[in-house]
């Protein structure tokens, strides 16, 4: 298993995809591999690929002063048109259309899929559950393949990155005491807080118990992660959603060398990389949830739709008339009205600095 801060170019990568899905990858003699795969979970599918034109599923964007929505954006549509190139190449597996997550990473372990996108955490020996997911459940079927983990590939103009994996990220997992809390009970409470988050003994105590009882180290005591023993899961207590913030000094504990690695260049150079919706009501001041209750699945049927038979050729994605056909769709049956709801939403950036 290898690592490379550095990223393809897209075109480096049509090469890779070129060579997985025709250079028979897996010495059979049979074509019957690809380079690419899919399913209906957009960001492990497209994360990146998104990402190299700037854009992020489900976040909306400012586009020279006009905001979109991500489905309807000219980076939508340039994508598009790349998987449909990579559909016609045969690049893509046509399977994609009918495969959940499970499946995709099926496919993927048997070695029939070359390239895909996954979480830096995946890549983590301590972990039972991530033993059935690539990488790590791809050693266990093929102890020959060689896997080399890159960041996201960068785009014609320059772009890369990733989405935020949740829309509010600095606004995410939140801490919340009651204000109606008196000030000795208040003493306490952030007392816990600190032993639990910022003490190691403590960090250990709350997310794996005791060495020996309930967990052993994976490498070197203290140093390492700690791997549960059989049995001491959630029911425990133990890691599941525990109130641990993941600092700089206990950070060694959740990851193993090469996700650390990662970790360690994501969380100071790659947070230039992270997309961040433009526009996002955090704080319930706009009508967009009703709205959205209201016309969400039919616009989600609308681009569902157009995204599967763009990419197989259904439907003529170089054809302007048919994009602005479907763009037009989708405001009129509920779209341009979420957008005027947006509109009214703070701009996360600002936010951030606040
Ligand atoms: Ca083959």
């Amino acid at each position: 298993m290898h690592y490379t801060q550095e990223a393809f170019t897209i075109d480096e990568l049509e090469q890779i995809l070129e060579a997985f899905t025709k250079g028979d990858p897996d010495n059979d003699g049979k074509d019957n591999t690809f380079g690419i795969s899919a399913c209906d979970d957009i960001v492990y599918s497209w994360n990146t690929v998104m990402g190299s034109f700037g854009y992020a599923y489900r976040y909306n964007i400012n586009v020279e002063g006009k905001l979109y929505e991500w489905c309807i954006a000219p980076q939508h549509r340039e994508f598009l048109k790349l998987a449909n190139k990579w559909f016609k190449n045969g690049w893509l597996d046509p399977e994609f259309v009918t495969l959940n997550r499970t499946k995709m990473w099926e496919k993927i372990t048997a070695g029939i899929i070359g390239y895909w996108n996954d979480p830096f955490n995946y890549v983590d020996p301590t972990s039972e559950g991530l033993k059935k997911r690539p990488p790590m459940s791809i050693p266990q079927y093929n102890s020959n393949a060689k896997i080399l983990i890159a960041t996201g590939e960068i785009g014609k103009d320059g772009k890369r990155g990733v989405g935020q994996w949740t829309a509010g990220g600095e606004f995410n997992d939140n801490f919340f005491i009651n204000k109606n809390v008196d000030d000795e009970k208040l003493i306490r409470i952030l007392r816990i807080f600190d032993y639990i988050n910022l003490d190691s003994e403590g960090v250990i105590l709350s997310n794996w118990g005791e060495e020996g009882v309930h967990f052993k180290w994976s490498g070197e005591a203290h140093k390492s992660p700690p791997i549960r023993l059989d049995g001491m899961g959630s029911k425990q207590g133990f890691g599941f959603y525990n109130l641990d913030i993941l600092t700089d000094e206990n950070v060694k504990y959740n990851y193993t060398e090469v996700p650390l690695k990662i970790y360690q260049w994501a969380s100071t150079e790659g947070l230039k990389y992270v997309i961040k919706p433009y526009r996002w009501d955090f704080f319930n001041e706009t009508k967009y949830a009703d709205v959205n209750s209201k016309y969400g699945s039919g616009l989600q049927t609308i681009w569902k739709e157009f995204f599967y038979k763009a990419i197989v050729g259904e439907v003529n994605i170089n054809d302007d008339a048919v994009w602005d056909a479907y763009v037009q769709k989708w405001l009129k049956e509920g779209g341009a009205e979420l957008l005027a709801e947006l509109e009214k939403a703070p701009v996360v950036e600002e936010l951030s600095k606040k």
